[in-house]
């Protein structure tokens, strides 16, 4: 089987078990929302003696607010366009249909199936409750899709009416990963454009990219023609980015060792931190398919990296990362060195002497999909050089006016 169909379906498992999640809260809000009602209906009737068909329109009414509130913010994460009145109103619609349907369903049961009525009324139950799920998930809280990637950015200092979110891809000879991983993260539910920088395939993925480019917008293809290097491809990448209108931008290998199901959660957590780094090596992330040398390479280069730094980052050489456009445009890019893998690093080492608020969020690490590596002795010498050389040259890296208001 393809891997990369694989993890395509990974992702839909992902999916379904979102739902999942949000039939349990949606079920627990409902509890919550009968005790309310009942506590409301007791307080209303018994202590301010009112009539209690009045107080249970009360407590209807307070608890069909609870839900929707509860619902909105908890269950399903949602920000609307629309003003909440409307939102509240097909919510009541999908609940007095829900109440129908379930009557409809007992009735049937208990007059032409014989059931006893308390056995027919758990059975209608269930039914009303999915009809009342799905109406609810597929209506109300359906998002639009200008507002879904505005969920994730609800706080925080970034303007969200004015959020622009950078995909960039360093590609050389990638044929076999590029065009699912674009459809992938086009899947995303949230706009995005994909920069790719490919040092001049010779394999044939060109051609793939510009038959998605073809397919889709939001694909800018730069091609290198002079010399090659992962590094120089990344300051390309952080040179387009500071000079077009992103505030955003989320950097990944193009060969599905990055999963793009984890940006949703890069997202998440990005109105609180600067730069969110992708972890193998903190709790709950890993590494799948990898050999022990690989494996032991990123150990040692890690502790190496975290002892030079002076950090406590754990997965210092992870270069599945997103950033904001602040700490980007400290960095003086002319003064950058790496030509080769040592670009995380320095990129890293720019956000550390930026005093950037750093978060490192779980991943799974995939061994590539399809192809072959491009790393090699030479490149692993070059970049522990490269590493010495960064610490070396200290700030240069950040640019004269920004050094003056850090130290500051
Ligand atoms: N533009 C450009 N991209 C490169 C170059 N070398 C590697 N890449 C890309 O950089 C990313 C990481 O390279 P990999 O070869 O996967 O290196 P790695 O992840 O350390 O090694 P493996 O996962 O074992 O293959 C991939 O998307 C590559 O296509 C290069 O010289 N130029
Ligand atoms: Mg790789």
């Amino acid at each position: 089987m393809n891997p990369s169909i694989k993890l395509e379906k990974e992702t839909s498992d992902h999916l379904s078990w979102n739902i999942i999640l949000q039939a349990f809260r949606f079920a627990v809000v409902g509890g919550l929302g009968t005790i309310v009602n009942i506590l409301v209906l007791f307080l209303f009737t018994e202590i301010f003696h009112i009539f209690y068909i009045i107080s249970e329109i009360i407590a209807f009414i307070i608890s069909s607010l609870h839900n929707f509130t509860l619902n909105k913010i908890w269950t399903f994460k949602e920000v609307f366009k629309e003003k909440l009145m409307i939102k509240y109103t097909q919510f009541i619609s999908v609940s007095v249909i829900s109440l129908f349907v379930n009557l409809t369903v007992l009735f049937m049961l208990v007059e032409y199936f014989g059931f006893y009525y308390i056995l027919g009324e758990l059975v209608a139950i269930c039914v009303a409750f999915f009809f009342n799920f799905i109406g609810n998930k597929l209506w109300t809280f359906s998002r639009s899709k200008e507002l879904q990637y505005k969920t994730y950015l609800k706080k925080g200092e970034i303007d969200k009416n004015h959020l622009k979110i950078l995909i960039f891809i360093p590609t050389f000879n990638e044929k076999n990963n590029i065009g699912n991983l674009i459809d992938l993260i086009n899947s995303l539910p949230f706009e995005k454009d994909i920069l790719i920088v490919d040092d001049n395939s010779t394999d044939g993925t060109l051609e793939i990219i510009h038959n998605k480019q073809k397919k889709y917008r939001n694909i800018k293809l730069i091609i290198r023609r002079g010399e090659k290097g992962r590094g120089l491809a990344g300051i390309t990448a952080l040179n387009y980015f500071q000079k077009n209108d992103y505030n955003i931008l989320m950097e990944l290998d193009a060969d599905f060792s990055h999963h793009p199901k984890y940006i949703p959660e890069f997202l998440e957590q990005i109105y609180n931190y600067d730069v969110i780094i992708g972890s193998r090596l903190v709790k709950n992330g890993g590494a799948i398919g990898r050999s022990y040398g690989r494996y032991i390479l990123t150990l040692i280069s890690n502790f190496i990296v975290r002892m030079l730094f002076q950090t406590n980052i754990k997965d210092c050489t992870s270069g599945f990362r997103m950033f904001r456009k602040e700490i980007i445009n400290k960095f003086n890019l002319k003064n950058f060195i790496s030509t080769h893998y040592s670009i995380t690093e320095e990129i890293l080492y720019a956000c550390l002497l930026s005093k950037a608020r750093i978060k490192e969020i779980p991943i799974i690490f995939y061994e590539r999909a399809s192809g072959k590596s491009k790393l090699n002795f030479k490149k692993i010498i070059l970049t522990f050089l490269g590493i010495i050389r960064i610490i070396l040259r200290g700030n240069k890296i950040i640019k004269a006016n920004e050094i003056d208001s850090i130290i500051k």
